[in-house]
């Protein structure tokens, strides 16, 4: 039986919780806080936060680069009818980039450069330079980097990560559901795909024949499809912008979609969540949610 059959009222059972421990905007910190008064204030109780200047020491340069995901609607992993279809990914130079994004050349499709899983590293040294390797106040080890360059946007999913996402240049909207409304977000089962461009410029969904179905979220935060998805209208989401020189605390598990302006640079800095008994708790109200999804299937989606 799903969640909603087996309790009387969903909007009684995380309401009173979710009262209790959320605020109804995202606060902002100013300056690099206290380790153990971050870990305390804001870890801790996995609440969001904006830390002002907190990386305004860095020297950020220009840099030479490297693959880029193209998709012909911004939408980069994102589900398209019965598909779960993931960017072309292209080698390119990043003055070509910036062409494109600044309209000096007519391309089709929508350039997006996002490296994820410590790539940067390997990519981006000059970058690396600009940057420091880990945030001091957050963890002396460096769990994961990673970097979005425009211009695309991220469609609704959740991380098992503590993220601190930095942005450089530009601005980033983020739409934020704290892990207690999973019940009223709704996951499907999806073939996985990749978009290739045609000779002609159109771009096509091609199958990944060999992959397992992807769980993800077909709704969007945007504009929710209420008729389909009506569970959605007991969701309580936050949105909030995050400006240049200001750093997002992204608690593990809160759910976001993100949109950035034009010419946004971002960094984030992802550190392994704790497994502990909120996480229990996450894997009971998931598997008591309607549920597509295997146990397997949990970490990134
Ligand atoms: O900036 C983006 O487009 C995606 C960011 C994101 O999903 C993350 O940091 O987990």
């Amino acid at each position: 039986a799903s969640y909603f059959e087996m309790l009387p009222s969903p909007r009684g059972f995380t309401e009173f919780p979710a009262y209790l421990y959320l605020n109804t905007s995202v606060p902002y910190v100013e300056g690099p806080p206290e380790p153990l008064q971050f870990y305390r204030r804001w870890i801790g109780p996995n609440k969001p936060c904006i830390i002002r200047n907190a990386f305004s020491h860095w020297p950020i340069g220009s840099y030479e680069v490297i693959s880029v995901a193209v998709t012909p609607n911004g939408y980069a992993d994102a589900v398209l009818g019965d598909r779960f279809v993931m960017p072309e990914e292209r080698q390119m130079r990043f003055s070509a980039v910036l062409d494109i994004i600044e309209g000096k050349v007519q391309r089709k499709g929508v350039f997006y450069v996002q490296k994820q899983c410590s790539n940067l590293l390997q990519e981006l040294p000059e970058l690396v330079d600009d940057l420091e390797p880990h945030v001091p106040w957050m963890s002396a080890a460096l769990e994961c980097l990673n970097f979005f360059f425009p211009s695309a946007m991220t469609s609704m999913h959740k991380d098992p990560y503590e993220n601190l996402y930095c942005v450089v240049s530009g601005e980033k909207r983020f739409i934020l559901l704290p892990p207690t409304d999973r019940p009223f977000i709704p996951y499907g089962l999806y073939q996985s795909a990749v978009y290739q461009e045609q000779e002609g410029g159109e771009f096509q969904v091609i199958d990944n024949s060999d992959s397992n179905k992807v769980p993800w979220i077909p709704l969007d935060p945007l504009d929710p499809d209420l008729e389909r998805y009506p569970q959605y209208r007991l969701a309580r989401p936050l949105v909030c912008s995050v400006k240049a020189g200001e750093m997002l605390y992204l608690p593990s598990l809160w759910f976001h979609h993100v949109q950035q302006s034009q010419g946004c640079i971002a960094v984030n800095f992802w550190y392994d969540m704790e497994y502990d008994i909120k996480y229990n708790y996450f894997q009971l109200l998931e598997s008591l949610s309607e549920n597509t999804m295997g146990p397997h299937d949990m970490a990134a989606a």
